[in-house]
């Protein structure tokens, strides 16, 4: 089993990391770090600037993650504020915003960042869905507020354990778990 480092100070987003990646065959060790994050227009910035950063802290392989509510209406807000906003605003705030909002649409995204032999590579993961009209369910973060497409109408924190099925980090996941198979593939 190959043990990979997971760097961040999100507990509940290492339990779905861990839940995720063990049935690729990964241990996931939690490296329990708050680290910078510069003010970027994208995550992608966002998660290459910190794993420079990083790199020279943290023994590799690690990686990160960085994740956004994309909220098409209001042209992609809170995007890479999500942090700040969810601090600031909460999900309370963030459905006043869209009270008299027609279009609900919003897109769930998730960059990791890797770190492995002093290179950097990133893997993104999106799920679509839309706001809710009210607070439904009580995982964390904006859990309550976001329905993925394509699930029975339920929110992130209604699926429960089968978020994992579909959310955007799952997806991020996935495409880093694969890399990694192709990788140890190659002679
Ligand atoms: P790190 O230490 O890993 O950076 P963080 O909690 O700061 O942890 P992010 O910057 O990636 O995580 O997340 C931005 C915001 O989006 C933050 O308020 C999270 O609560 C929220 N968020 C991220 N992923 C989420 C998910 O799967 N479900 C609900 N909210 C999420």
């Amino acid at each position: 089993m190959k043990t990979l480092r997971f760097v961040t100070s999100n507990p509940h987003k290492f339990r779905e990391a861990e839940t995720i990646l063990e049935n690729y065959g990964f241990r996931i060790e939690w490296i329990e770090l708050k680290y910078p994050e510069i003010q970027a227009d994208t995550l992608k910035e966002i998660v290459l600037h910190s794993l420079k950063w990083l790199s020279e802290r943290v023994e590799q392989p690690f990686f990160i993650e960085d994740a956004g509510l994309f909220i098409h209406s209001l042209n992609g807000f809170p995007g890479p504020y999500s942090s700040y906003v969810f601090k600031t605003l909460g999900n309370e705030g963030i459905l006043k915003l869209m009270e008299d909002i027609k279009d609900r649409r919003a897109t769930f995204k998730s960059v990791i960042g890797l770190a492995v032999d002093d290179k950097h590579y990133t893997f993104c993961g999106e799920t679509n869905g839309f706001i809710a009209q009210s607070i439904r369910g009580a995982l964390w973060g904006f859990d309550p507020i976001f329905i993925p497409e394509g699930v029975g109408g339920l929110t992130y924190a209604e699926l429960g354990d089968k978020k994992n099925l579909v959310s955007h980090r799952r997806k991020s996941l996935e495409l880093m778990a694969s890399w990694f198979s192709r990788k140890v593939k190659k002679p």
